[in-house]
């Protein structure tokens, strides 16, 4: 299943767009099925509905943990390397993990979870995290991991639109030099959240908790009643595995669903293809488990190849911008897959952090998350990868589930910030505003998918018309991506960025629509507009316009009360790094916000701002560019 050669990627993207169903039936027999499928695809985009491998049974730990324990059982599963990097790292071989995971799947089966419950799990970046995303899926329950960076109130609104039974959390996280109350936090999503039943906490830290009666159960104390046997429960391919909440350009972040068998054969063949994985090597995702790239490239596929996946709880400058290039010589990592923010940011320090350390191991770079600017692709390929480690940079989305378009490692000629080509069974096109397909090189436009592939998204939980509408309804017969896209001459794809209202913010995606609704919750707040700018490290920076007639004290205080309030809604990621008080907003005879122009403002750009002819009243945004210029 692994492509060696440009050739053969030709021939395997021919045959994967020519005949799609005989494509993946053969990618999956590389899996392990408990019973074979009847039909390998059958779908529409106008409901959807879409179904991979019908009639096939599968469990996806038995693919990520039992099928290696034979002949790689004290092979390394996991290598966990602690925020602090003076305590041991821990290494997890196949064999341990799959006894872990079994240990903690009858825990949760004491618990009361069985098949189809959904489990919330909020917990730092340590092996649990992983053991407890893969118990839920042994047992048949679908996990909701939420990042550990959103307030209590996110999670009580997620927990609370899947109707979770159960929550598994720790006492708290490291990160850096700080310290995060976890189980806090869950107390106080939990006060808003009646179908919760249990909550499993894990003493990582051992800061004083509440552990409420009849209710919160600790980690350790379970494992006592526990033994290490756990039959895999059998899931049909299209049951669901999990829900991965994610922000669109309206309302409430949507939760994504992705089913058993054809995620893992997307994410387990993407993983072996892209990163060109050699058994034996060591491979290091800086992701958090809490995003997709965690579940898909920590996780999930990395674990069906068999391969050794370093899970890192810290963050990349503590306790010095050396900590990335310490953990590759360290565990001696071959492939590193980061995201361009963190890049940018270690590219800040110079060459300092770099001096005396051996990155010799390195074979395979990538990137994820937002577009790679040219620098920070050089700065990668030279000063990390030594002109010798290909680069690739993927394109993808949580609704996606894998990687869509990159090159191939050692196979795909690389362009810096170019995704390159679609992978085999990808079938990208681009659209103008009204649906029209842009043929031919060198044009731009809407990014769009036409085809289905194993991995995509099958519905938003309790809500399927909200997935047709989001992503099918734009465009007829096509999966809208939200990005606009560049295809040059040589047919290679650049993706520029979202198209619609939701920003990325180093690597996170935000709604606008999220940021305003919480900067209008504080009280006095008549309205407020938010929009990206260009941020030299974080990619895109939040800038916010913000109508507040009647501030509490000096204006310096209330900005800091409305990013006080934005952390208490959503939590820290999607504070605005600018507050502009201004006294109206520039909006149409209609009552629509013109954002266009508010983006152009944020960006420095104070003449140019196109056509003002439709606005209600011109002289609202005279008054908005001078008070931007003194921010
Ligand atoms: C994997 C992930 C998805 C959005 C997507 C893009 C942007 C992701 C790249 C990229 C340019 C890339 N999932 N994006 N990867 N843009 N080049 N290689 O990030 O759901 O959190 O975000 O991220 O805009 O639509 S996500």
């Amino acid at each position: 299943m692994q492509i060696t050669s440009f050739k053969q990627y030709e021939e395997d993207y021919k045959k994967s767009v020519e005949n799609p169903e005989q494509f993946w039936g053969e990618v999956a027999q590389n899996f392990q099925w408990r019973k074979p499928w009847f039909k390998v695809l059958s779908w529409n985009f106008s409901e959807p509905n879409i179904k991979w491998f019908e009639g096939a049974k599968l469990n996806i730990t038995e693919n990520c943990l039992d099928r290696h324990l034979a002949a790689n059982g004290d092979k390394p599963a996991i290598i966990w390397e602690p925020n602090n990097p003076e305590e041991e790292s821990v290494t997890l071989t196949y064999k341990m993990l799959h006894e872990r995971v079994c240990r903690f799947a009858n825990i949760l089966k004491r618990n009361g979870a069985k098949k189809g419950d959904r489990i919330c799990i909020y917990m730092p970046m340590v092996p649990e995290l992983a053991i407890a995303v893969l118990a839920c899926a042994r047992i048949g329950a679908v996990h909701s991991v939420v990042f550990g960076g959103f307030s209590a109130k996110s999670i009580a609104d997620r927990i609370n639109d899947a109707q979770c039974k159960l929550v598994i959390t720790a006492d708290g996280a490291y990160r850096g030099n700080k310290q995060i109350p976890l189980k806090e936090v869950i107390d106080d999503a939990l006060i808003g959240c009646p179908t919760v039943e249990k909550c499993i906490v894990l003493t990582h830290i051992r800061t004083p908790v509440s552990m409420l009666k009849g209710r919160d159960v600790w980690w350790e104390d379970e494992v006592k009643h526990v033994n290490d046997i756990c039959e895999a429960e059998e899931m049909d391919a299209e049951d669901m595995l999990f829900i991965l909440y994610t922000s669109g350009s309206t309302g409430k972040p949507k939760g994504v669903v992705h089913t058993c068998g054809g995620y893992m054969v997307y994410a387990g063949y993407t993983f072996s293809n892209v990163f060109n994985y050699q058994p034996g090597e060591v491979y290091f995702c800086t992701a958090d488990i809490g995003w997709i790239t965690g579940h898909s490239y920590i996780v999930y596929g990395p674990l069906s190849q068999g391969a050794t996946s370093v899970l890192f709880e810290g963050i990349p400058t503590y306790p010095t911008p050396s900590r990335f290039w310490d953990i590759v010589e360290k565990h001696k990592v071959n492939t590193l897959y980061t995201a361009p923010t963190a890049i940018r940011s270690l590219m800040s320090f110079g060459d300092e952090p770099l001096n005396g350390k051996n990155l010799s191991s390195i074979r395979v770079l990538g990137s994820v998350g937002e577009p790679i600017n040219e620098e920070a692709w050089h700065w990668f390929d030279e000063k990390i990868g030594h002109g010798k480690a290909p680069i690739v940079d993927t394109w993808w989305q949580t609704e996606t589930g894998g990687i869509m378009i990159s090159p191939i490692a050692a196979v795909t000629p690389t362009k810096p910030s170019f995704a390159t080509l679609p992978l085999p069974g990808i079938q990208p096109i681009l659209v103008d505003e009204n649906g029209k397909e842009i043929e031919g090189n060198g044009v731009m436009g809407n990014l769009c998918i036409k085809f289905p592939w194993p991995g995509m998204l099958r519905t938003t939980y309790g809500d399927h018309e909200r997935c047709k509408q989001t992503y099918f309804s734009t465009y007829e017969d096509l999966y809208f991506t939200g990005d606009g896209c560049l295809r040059d001459e040589d047919g290679y794809y650049r993706i520029t960025g979202r198209v619609d209202d939701v920003l990325n913010v180093s690597g996170h995606r935000i709604g606008t629509a999220e940021v305003e609704n919480a900067i209008n919750m504080h009280a006095g707040v008549v309205e407020s507009a938010v929009v990206g700018y260009p941020h030299d490290v974080k990619g895109q920076g939040i800038y916010a316009f913000v109508i507040y007639p009647e501030m509490h004290g000096e204006a310096e205080l209330s900005k800091k009360d409305i990013l006080q309030t934005v952390t208490r809604v959503i939590g820290a990621i999607a504070k605005p790094d600018k507050i502009l008080f201004v006294s109206g907003l520039p909006k149409t005879r209609s009552g629509k916000i013109m954002r266009r122009i508010l983006r152009k403002i944020a960006e420095g750009e104070t003449s140019n701002l196109g056509d003002t002819s439709t606005l209600l009243d011109p002289g609202v945004v005279e008054e908005i560019i001078e008070a931007s210029k003194n921010l």
